[in-house]
């Protein structure tokens, strides 16, 4: 099995700032992909554009690092060519929730097996601290020099109401849980999304790794058991003092690729087309 680590080639610089909790989520992702030995041969991490997009660049597995907002759509075409892939997709809060919530949405409620892993530091880290639409209400940033004034996207409440299969949080203070909960939304068949709490060091003054420390609880501490939507829906709302971090909620449904035929016997790939006419086709188009 090939080495997940990768950044020790020769050339290849990590660009993230000490302390941005970036790295624990690699180190996580990693862990997780050990833990459920996940072949990196057949593994894809794809991602948008921002801090968190550049991700691809440090792990042993296929990557695409694509354009912004455009991860999903991005992973969901590999996983359409070669469904036998495990796809995951990293990428910002400003990225998927921002510029890519058309594909947020279509990609939970398709239930595309895929993991898609948030790195929600609740600003846009890359372009050097505007408001994201995940910044709380009132955050002093570049762009909302008075504080913002909109209400924050709640991506765990939109992901539950998508009909998604498996929605979690974790919080990169916390390597070990939420490496398991990686382990677990990767080995998940269909869509999993682990939005994690991912403090911005450099650039978002308000939500550090303090902050988070004082309010979030593991919801495996507690009763809790993550298979009512309604109640994962109430835990979706907690937001203030206490904030749950965990697996919210998962079933098991068919995937969007297991319910296509044509891709009951082998992936698009592998399909002999021989008989088609590409020439034919691009005339068509050209
Ligand atoms: C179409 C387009 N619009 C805007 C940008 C500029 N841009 C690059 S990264 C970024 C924000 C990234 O923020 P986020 O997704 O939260 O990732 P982070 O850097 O915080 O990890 C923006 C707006 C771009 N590259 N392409
Ligand atoms: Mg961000």
């Amino acid at each position: 099995m090939v080495d997940l680590h990768d950044l020790n080639r020769p050339g290849v610089k990590c660009t993230w700032c000490p302390g941005c909790g970036d790295h624990a989520m690699l180190s996580a992702l990693k862990k997780a992909l050990v833990m459920i030995k996940q072949d990196p041969e057949k593994t894809v991490v794809a991602s948008g554009v921002g801090c968190s997009s550049n991700l691809p660049h440090w792990i042993n597995t296929y990557g695409f690092h694509g354009v912004h907002g455009r991860g999903l759509p991005l992973a969901y075409g590999i996983k359409s060519a070669n469904h036998e892939l495990k796809v995951i997709i990293t990428a910002g809060d400003g990225d998927t929730y921002g510029e890519g919530t058309g594909h947020y949405i279509h990609a939970l409620r398709r239930n595309v097996d895929m993991t898609f892993i948030c790195h929600d530091n609740q600003i846009y880290g890359l372009t050097q601290g505007q408001a994201s639409p995940t910044s709380l209400k009132g955050t002093i940033s570049k762009s909302t020099p008075y504080g913002a004034i909109e209400e924050p996207f709640n991506p765990l409440m939109h992901a539950l109401i998508a009909d998604a299969t498996f929605v979690a949080r974790a919080y990169a203070g916390n390597l070990v849980q939420m490496a398991e909960i990686f382990a677990q939304a990767i080995a998940h068949k269909g869509f999993s999304i682990v939005d994690v709490f991912q403090p911005c060091v450099s650039f978002n003054k308000v939500n550090t790794f303090d902050w988070f420390k004082e309010r979030v609880y593991k919801l495996e501490d507690t009763k809790y058991k993550p298979n009512n939507k309604f109640k994962a829906m109430e835990k979706a709302l907690e937001l203030g003092d206490k904030i749950p971090i965990g697996i919210f909620y998962k079933e098991e449904k068919p995937s969007y690729h297991d319910k296509l035929p044509q891709l009951k016997n082998s992936p698009l790939v592998k399909k002999k087309i021989d008989n088609v006419s590409i020439k034919k086709v691009m005339e068509e188009l050209f």
